[in-house]
């Protein structure tokens, strides 16, 4: 007569799977854009403290501080039309909004001086 070793398979595949999967997962956060227009004749959109001039596709928080009566902030492209201001004159403050940045090229300026004070995104 043979003894068998009861060996607890079930139970240790089902530990190592639940060390596998680790923590329940926490969706990808949501990086945040920082645009800023004024009080000069500037406008900039940066991440981190750095300016941005490419980005991965997908959704961003754009939080702009307006610090001027007499500009505005405005983005557009892929998906984002041309009527999208984020600020308009006189506002003076922050306002944010959600945007999803597609594979194509991004505008922003200000619209009142849309020849000087402007920016782009290439997104990928
Ligand atoms: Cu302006």
């Amino acid at each position: 007569m043979t003894i068998k070793k009861f060996l607890p398979i079930g139970l240790l595949t089902a530990g190592l799977l639940a060390l596998a999967a680790g923590p329940a997962s926490a969706a990808t956060p949501v990086q945040t854009l920082n645009g800023t227009v004024g009080p000069g004749y500037t406008i900039s959109i940066t991440m981190a403290g750095k300016k941005v001039t490419n980005l991965k596709a997908g959704t961003y928080k754009l939080v702009v501080k307006d610090k001027s009566n007499m500009h505005d902030f405005v983005i557009e492209g892929p998906g984002i039309d041309g009527d999208n201001s984020v600020t308009t004159v006189p506002f003076v403050g922050t306002k944010s909004e959600t945007v999803v940045l597609k594979k194509g090229t991004y505008a922003y300026y200000c619209e009142p001086h849309h020849t000087s004070m402007k920016g782009s995104i290439k997104v990928s």
